[in-house]
């Protein structure tokens, strides 16, 4: 009886496997195969090669310092052909190290707060309704606080998901994004809820609206919540690289990030993303959306996600 669940266990890990792989597969392209291309047969990197490295590097998105650095690297160490691949797996595990631990924190016995931010389009909402749908079949009481009070119908968007997932919501249309936040908080402790995961808006009249809306909610949790495990997620569309990631400067100002959910890595060919997130904003990146549907949200593990790309 064991053994059959052990290889039940064991297909599923290799079919999840081969479904990260193949939503990596254009990222793994852009990185890893464009610059071994580059050097082909040739034993020794010349100043041409190490030149079209660089580029290659920084069309994968990984960011120019990242870029110049590595390549650097190559040319000072002297590094031959052969040794590349393993040159940058090392880099990139350390990069990934650095940045801080890639698990999503979870506090049995404590409430649960999940505040997610990111520009308009991101995949805030949907990456809500999949970790809603997860943490939900792991036996835990969740709520969705829908503190998108700006775009119209966003409400009425994350209350669909709410149904599809099996989850509870709290939504008080046309009442500010914070007192939404601070009722979502009273009704999570009255009623026992492990989780709360809070909707925002992604595009408000201004910069300035949008960092004081969200301060505001943040004061609203430190305030309500003292004791709450909260992680800050910041939202990052995989398809917008290096543009996403400048756009996205605004939350970082309001909060305090704590972690990275990169969405639409599925077709994305900057994937390379996750390593300018670590190397530029010293942000773990610890959930991955490969799709549009309930189901397609992953950790990320740096150490599957670096085996997919190589
Ligand atoms: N292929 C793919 N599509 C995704 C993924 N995540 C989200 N999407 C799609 O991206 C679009 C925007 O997603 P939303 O979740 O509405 O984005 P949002 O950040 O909440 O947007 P606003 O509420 O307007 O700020 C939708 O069409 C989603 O289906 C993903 O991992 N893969
Ligand atoms: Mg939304």
């Amino acid at each position: 009886m064991l053994n059959f669940f052990k290889k039940n266990d064991n297909e599923e890990n290799k079919s999840a496997f081969s479904t990260l792989k193949e939503a990596v597969s254009k990222t793994s392209e852009a990185l890893v195969k464009n610059v071994l291309n580059i050097i082909g047969n040739n034993n020794d990197i010349d100043e041409f090669m190490l030149e079209d490295i660089e580029e290659a590097l920084i069309k994968a998105d990984i960011g120019v310092d990242l870029a110049v650095l590595l390549t650097e690297k190559i040319k000072n160490n002297k590094l031959k052909s052969s040794s590349i691949k393993d040159f940058l797996k090392k880099e990139f595990i350390e990069l990934l190290n650095n940045a801080g631990s890639n698990a999503l924190n979870y506090e049995p016995n404590k409430l649960n707060i999940y505040f997610i931010t990111g520009i308009n389009g991101a995949g805030k909402t949907t990456l809500i309704a999949k970790l809603a749908y997860r943490l939900k079949n792991e036996g835990k009481k969740v709520l969705l606080a829908a503190a998108d009070t700006f775009r119209a119908a966003a409400e009425e968007q994350l209350d669909i998901w709410s149904k599809r997932a099996g989850v509870d919501i709290l939504r008080d249309d046309g009442a500010d994004s914070a007192s939404v936040v601070y009722r979502a908080i009273d009704k999570a402790k009255n009623e026992g809820y492990d989780t709360l995961i809070i909707d925002t808006a992604g595009r408000l009249q201004n910069k300035f609206n949008l960092i004081e809306e969200l301060k505001k909610i943040k004061g609203v949790i430190d305030k309500k919540a003292p004791d709450a495990n909260v992680e800050s997620i910041l939202v990052l569309d995989a398809n917008l690289g290096q543009n996403g990631l400048s756009q996205a400067k605004v939350f970082r100002e309001a909060v305090q990030i704590t972690g990275a959910a990169l969405t639409k890595l599925d077709g994305s060919s900057k994937g390379g993303i996750i390593f300018a997130i670590a190397k530029e904003y010293n942000i773990p990146t610890k959930l991955i959306g490969i799709g549009e549907k309930i189901t397609d949200l992953k950790d990320f593990k740096k150490d599957e996600f670096i085996e997919a790309i190589f």
